[in-house]
């Protein structure tokens, strides 16, 4: 078990962030519903500037290594939930399988809500940015983002796409859904970058 919950040191001296409260429970925040799934034509794909573009099936993806951390959650809206147990994929593992051409400085996440959120690829390589499948140990509830979804420590929790189905390599930066719509495209939560 790999316990991120020190990686606050990096922003400031406290693990709660400026301006947010703590709770134990995990509430759920989506745009529009629970999107549903099934296995056999679940897909994930990885495309744009990667030499091996993937097109994985559930079974594929679950096939990949994983790796359990503790880490923090912080949401724009003013909640943050300490010490989250998820398992999941490495981004920097899939990252390795689809090969990131060196021109890649950026990257768009895709869920099957039509959510999108980007981030700069030296974010996504930190060790905290999971394609998490468990919660607790647990499959990930489908409220949560399940089958899979993206987590982002370091971050305010709309960088982390539920219902992941996609990452695009890109070779300029792009906005996502939040992005364009006023959340900040930096969304450091130590530094209270809620909105732009
Ligand atoms: N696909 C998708 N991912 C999403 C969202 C969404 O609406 N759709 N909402 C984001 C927002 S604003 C937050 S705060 C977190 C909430 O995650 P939770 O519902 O597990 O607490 O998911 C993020 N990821
Ligand atoms: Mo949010």
């Amino acid at each position: 078990m790999n316990d991120l919950t020190e990686l606050y040191r990096e922003y400031g001296d406290d693990r709660l962030p400026p301006g947010q409260r703590e709770t134990s429970r995990f509430p759920v925040l989506s745009k529009s519903g629970t999107p549903s799934w099934d296995r056999e034509s679940w897909r994930f794909e990885v495309w744009g500037a990667v030499d091996d573009p993937l097109d994985l099936s559930w079974e594929e993806f679950t096939a990949l290594p994983t790796e359990t951390q503790v880490q923090d959650f912080h949401c724009v809206t003013g909640w943050s939930k300490f010490d989250c147990e998820f398992t999941g994929v490495p981004f920097s593992t899939l990252a390795e399988e689809a090969g990131v051409d060196d021109d890649a400085v950026h990257v768009m996440f895709h869920a099957m809500d039509d959510y999108t959120t980007n981030l700069p690829l030296d974010d996504c390589l930190r060790e905290g940015v999971l394609f998490v499948v468990e919660y607790d140990g647990e499959p990930l509830p489908p409220e949560h983002g399940g089958p899979l979804r993206v987590v982002t420590p370091h971050k305010y929790a709309y960088k982390g796409a539920k219902w992941v189905s996609g990452v695009e390599f890109l070779t300029a930066p792009e906005r996502g859904y939040w992005e364009k719509r006023g959340y900040s495209n930096t969304a450091n939560p130590w530094e209270e970058e809620r909105y732009a």
